[in-house]
């Protein structure tokens, strides 16, 4: 029998991939898209993908527009990953992100609850929600601390999730993911700001880059890796909350070096500190423990961040060009 998955958000990266993996193993795959007035299947098209998913038209902020796609595509497994993702937008559109990051995915869960209970749900929870750090390496048990609307938002969701797995006995699980990038990443995300002005600045089209707190920290993974991980949570035997990074963490400057030496480059030579892209409060460092993933899960990060960075560089010299 053929399986069936619903992801919200299939048109972003994450989508774009896991709808990719979700083919590759014989699943009928939907996608609720929200009508947009530009483009927005450029990341399927890439993948050759844009024919092979079905696509229903809604709002994950409508729940009417949520029921009647959980209908019309009866599915086994619901990813949602639907969300205003963008942590430096979220302080100019608080409400809207908590609408769409938060309460999208508590209209996922009731329209799971009334229509299909037997489904199995992921959450695409966040890294964000640790925010002000309260372990050094932060795992399920680290205590959460939000330092935007994005983060408060998702720990909504976050925790909506948890209550309908315990309240509703849902097989509902969420991904604590780390940062993830590829070169599907959107432009505004600081790795891939970085490597679209490389290639720039390599063709000369571009001199200089300009960048906020490039002090920052992150656990870097490829997103190719992760959407493994949350199909891999919707096969166990019940729901769970599970980490997944890499386990190591790198500054923005760091990574700025990396990508600009791929071409030969200095980034000291390009890169300009511009007060208008720092944040109003900046998580400073994250740094993921991935042992639970691994253990139960048999996930592990595969891709090494100089090699993704290489990767996300050399598509865009290609697009570029
Ligand atoms: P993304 O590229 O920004 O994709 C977000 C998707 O949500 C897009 O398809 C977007 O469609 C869709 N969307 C936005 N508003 C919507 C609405 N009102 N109704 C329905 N769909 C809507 O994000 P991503 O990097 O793939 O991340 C996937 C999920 O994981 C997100 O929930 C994100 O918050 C979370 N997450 C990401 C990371 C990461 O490092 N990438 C880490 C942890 C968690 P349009 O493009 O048409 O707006
Ligand atoms: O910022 C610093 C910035 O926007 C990373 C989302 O997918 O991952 C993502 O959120 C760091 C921050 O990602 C610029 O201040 C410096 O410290 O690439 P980012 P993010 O905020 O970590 C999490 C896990 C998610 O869940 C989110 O959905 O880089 N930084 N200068 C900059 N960041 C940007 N964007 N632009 C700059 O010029």
């Amino acid at each position: 029998m053929t399986k069936s998955a619903l992801i919200t958000g299939i048109s972003g990266q994450d989508g774009a991939y896991l709808a990719q993996l979700l083919l590759g193993k014989g699943y009928a795959v939907h996608g609720l898209m929200p009508r947009r007035s530009s483009d927005t299947l450029w990341r399927l098209r890439e993948l050759g993908i844009a024919n092979a998913v079905q696509l229903i038209d809604g709002d994950v902020a409508d729940l009417s527009a949520v029921l009647r796609a959980v209908k019309q595509s009866n599915p086994d497994e619901i990813y949602n990953l639907a969300a205003q993702s963008f942590v430096g937008t979220s302080w100019q559109q608080p409400l809207l992100t908590a609408q769409v990051t938060g309460v999208g995915a508590a209209n996922v869960l009731e329209a799971v609850r009334l229509i299909q209970p037997a489904a199995k749900f992921y959450q695409a929870s966040t890294s964000e929600q640790f925010g002000l750090i309260q372990a050094e390496r932060q795992d399920e048990k680290t205590p959460f601390y939000p330092r935007s609307p994005y983060g408060a938002a998702k720990l909504y969701a976050h925790w909506m999730t948890v209550n309908y797995r315990e309240s509703f006995g849902l097989h509902a699980s969420t991904g604590i993911l780390f940062n993830h990038e590829s070169p599907l990443r959107g432009v505004e995300f600081v790795t891939r700001k970085v490597t679209d002005a490389v290639a720039r600045i390599k063709h000369g089209q571009q001199k200089e880059l300009r960048l906020g707190n490039i002090d920052a920290k992150r656990d870097w993974g490829f997103a190719g890796d992760y959407v493994e991980a949350m199909w891999l949570m919707t096969q166990q035997p019940q729901g769970d909350d599970y980490v997944v990074a890499t386990g190591t963490t790198t500054t923005v400057r760091e990574m700025c070096r990396i990508a600009f030496a791929h071409v030969g480059l200095n980034y000291e030579d390009h890169v300009v500190i511009d007060p208008q892209f720092f944040r109003p409060a900046e998580v400073d460092v994250l740094l993921g423990n991935p042992a639970k993933a691994q253990r139960l899960l048999g996930w592990k990060a595969s891709t090494p961040l100089d090699a993704l960075i290489a990767m996300m560089v050399d598509a865009d010299m290609r697009r570029v060009a």
